[in-house]
């Protein structure tokens, strides 16, 4: 029997998915200005990986551990930080980073935790859908059945924050086709 439903996964405290968060004609504006920046591929302690990226706002290194500012957010992003924190009832200025990161077919994000410096991740997909994942941060919880895997789809927002910021990590399997994604993040106490 088909059913009508989409049986959500049994998301961590603190994890939310809302499909369908940006109309299409938003995502092609998004698209527009993405293509109009320069990337370049994500350093990971003198390892180049796969997918590029852009920062604005504070850029956190994961070579040295410093915090530094960067470039100011682009205004061409301006309506999608406001719908995002109109959402989640933060005040904007609150974002202090904003990522744009690249997935060419084949990428991938390995298990992760944020970076300590930041607090609520806010990530939106444009383009292309993946597969992400959720694990248990402590070694001891991550058996295979732990993992939690679902489809996360262009145009929809993911929110990590809480428990699932701090006790959780996560990854995104490799992707079939580009796919771009925007993070916005807080700093932890605020800027
Ligand atoms: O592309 C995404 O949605 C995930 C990004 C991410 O996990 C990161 O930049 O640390």
């Amino acid at each position: 029997m088909n059913t009508l439903f989409v049986i959500e996964p049994n998301y961590p405290e603190g994890f939310s998915y809302i499909p369908d968060f940006i109309n299409s004609n938003e995502e092609k504006k998004l698209l527009e200005e993405i293509s109009k920046t320069e990337l370049h591929h994500f350093n990971f302690h003198g390892f180049k990986a796969n997918r590029k990226v852009a920062s604005f706002g504070y850029d956190y290194s994961f070579d040295n551990g410093n915090l530094t500012k960067g470039k100011e957010f682009p205004v061409a992003f301006d309506f999608l930080i406001q719908k995002v924190s109109l959402y989640l009832a933060e005040d904007s200025v609150h974002f202090a980073e904003l990522l744009i990161t690249e997935y060419a077919p084949g990428t991938v994000i390995n298990w992760h935790r944020d970076a300590p410096p930041f607090d609520i991740i806010a990530g939106i997909s444009l383009m292309g859908n993946c597969t992400f994942r959720l694990r248990p941060q402590d070694k001891e919880k991550q058996g295979r059945s732990s993992i939690i895997s679902f489809t996360v789809q262009q145009r929809s927002l993911y929110i990590i924050r809480g428990p699932a910021r701090t006790s959780w990590q996560h990854s995104i399997a490799p992707v079939k086709g580009t796919r771009y994604s925007i993070t916005l993040r807080t700093l932890k106490g605020n800027v």
